[in-house]
């Protein structure tokens, strides 16, 4: 089945191919208070969820839409992110390997290219025009505290110095007709942004693409360095640059092909309070800060436009799927590039949110090699924030597999000897066993799961059939053992 990838320009040629790959179901009548979020995380918990699309939404106009699930399984991360619809999990992170510094080298290539006119055109709004829940904005969670626009979003702000626009997926919960705050945590490009504009302008633009395809929320919601805007990142993962229509008050970048697109400024003293939300650790975060709120001045949208929802939550989430696999293809191109021997495999777990609980697979190959893994690993840049367990694995042990690693921790293991425990390590503020006003360091355990390696020679032998015996059987009764 033939998926042109070449022929995704948006989100609706992406939600063709979605269809055409058979992984696309129409949910009719749902309400947006809590019934999509909650249907939304039954669909997580299936063996492979679908991409849901939700039309005629309680008391909204057919047309007004809701899409989640949009990455969260293989075929539809490997189409987003332009690989192909027919890889699977590991099969996926090995075609990542390398991708992300080629993206960076090329990124200068693809600058976004300013168009006049586009889908988002379609529809502009202006001023008391504007009203935020025209949009059948979900209450995705129980105790969430209002409905959140901004899941798959990604925010443009832009160095008031340079000019180079920034995107960052930071979570924007409506406040009024024409108002909505953003959250972003204060180390962030974004955070940045606005807090120079502040200093030299008193106000900062924001222009913000609350739909669109699904490839924009990835590069928005990945740590891409300093400096390099996410617009020409998604260019250099395309080959083609990203078409923007500048924006009518603010001159940021309004994303030519996108669904909705808000515009507006920041102002210091334009606060409002936000949360609590749902969060991808697990638990609700949020409730009595202060958070900056937009003042909407402009909405951009085509006529029956898709919200495009990510909302997190206790995994597996929206997009914890993708976090793990891009984690994952991260950490395995930093732990090789250290020069470690013979790596097998990595999994940045779900469970951990893609940064918590990380699986290291070697072939080991001299004494020490197994604890050198373990203890690189959980010091990578790419894997030390917020980590809690590496666990290191021999290479006949599947990474992706909590049940196979955990069976090696059961066998493998020597608590009293094969357990380092780590202090005074890269914390985080969402870490919610950490103590307000403390300062962000957590503690972390490496642990060693492989075979003693003084032992490799005779350590008992496991017991399964072999690969051989096994797809033997499999072929002599293919209906009954076929199925995955
Ligand atoms: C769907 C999604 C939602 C996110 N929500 C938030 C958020 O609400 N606040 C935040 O600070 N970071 C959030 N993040 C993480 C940031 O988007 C991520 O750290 C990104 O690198 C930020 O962009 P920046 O590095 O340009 O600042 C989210 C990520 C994703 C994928
Ligand atoms: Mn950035």
């Amino acid at each position: 089945m033939g998926v042109s990838i070449d022929e995704i320009v948006d989100l609706r040629t992406w939600l063709n191919a979605v269809r055409e790959i058979g992984d696309l179901r129409e949910v009719r009548g749902a309400d947006w208070h809590l019934e999509i979020g909650a249907a939304s995380e039954v669909n997580y918990r299936l063996p492979s969820p679908a991409a849901l699309l939700f039309d005629d939404i309680a008391s909204y106009p057919t047309g007004m839409r809701v899409l989640t699930g949009s990455m969260s399984n293989a075929r539809r991360l490997g189409l987003t992110l332009r690989l192909g619809a027919e890889l699977d999990d590991h099969a996926l992170v090995r075609a990542l390997r390398g991708k992300p510094g080629e993206w960076l080298r090329d990124h200068d290539k693809y600058p976004a290219r300013a168009v006049d006119s586009g889908p988002v055109l379609e529809i502009v709004e202006r001023d008391d025009e504007i009203d935020l829940l025209r949009f059948p904005v979900p209450t995705w969670h129980e105790s969430d505290g209002g409905r959140y626009i901004g899941t798959g979003c990604a925010v443009f702000t832009t160095d008031p110095d340079t000019g180079v626009v920034n995107a960052g997926a930071y979570r924007m919960q409506v406040q009024g007709d024409r108002t909505a705050t953003i959250n972003i945590e204060s180390g962030k490009h974004g955070a940045m942004h606005i807090r120079e504009w502040f200093a030299k302008h008193g106000r900062a633009p924001i222009t913000a693409s609350l739909g669109g395809d699904p490839l924009m929320v990835i590069a928005a919601g990945t740590e891409v360095p300093t400096g390099v805007s996410e617009l020409d990142y998604v260019g250099s993962i395309l080959g083609r640059p990203v078409e923007i229509i500048p924006g009518e008050v603010t001159g940021l970048p309004v994303p030519a092909s996108a669904e909705i697109v808000v515009e507006g400024w920041l102002r210091p003293d334009r606060t409002a309070e936000e949360g609590p939300f749902g969060e991808w650790t697990g638990y609700y975060s949020g409730g009595s800060e202060q958070v900056l709120m937009l003042d909407v001045e402009r909405v951009y949208r085509r006529s029956d436009p898709i919200l495009l929802g990510t909302p997190p939550g206790k995994p597996p989430h929206d997009y914890s799927y993708m976090r793990s696999v891009m984690k994952s293809s991260m950490i395995l191109d930093s732990l090789i590039a250290t020069g470690l021997p013979e790596v097998r495999g990595v999994w940045a777990h779900e469970e951990g949110g893609g940064r918590q609980l990380v699986a290291v697979a070697i072939d080991q190959k001299y004494a020490g090699h197994a604890r050198q893994a373990g203890l690189l690993t959980s010091q990578l840049p790419t894997a030390a924030y917020m980590n809690k367990f590496v666990i290191v694995v021999d290479g006949d042990v599947d990474t992706r597999s909590l049940s196979e690693v955990m069976w090696a921790v059961c066998t493998r293991t020597d608590p009293a000897k094969d357990i380092e425990i780590l202090h005074q390590t890269w914390g985080s503020r969402v870490d919610p066993l950490a103590d307000a006003g403390a300062p962000r360091y957590n503690t972390r355990a490496v642990i060693d799961a492989c075979r003693p390696y003084e032992r490799l020679a005779d350590f008992p032998v496991v017991a399964e059939a072999s690969q051989a015996l096994r797809e033997r059987v499999i072929a002599k009764w293919p209906d009954l053992l076929g199925g995955r």
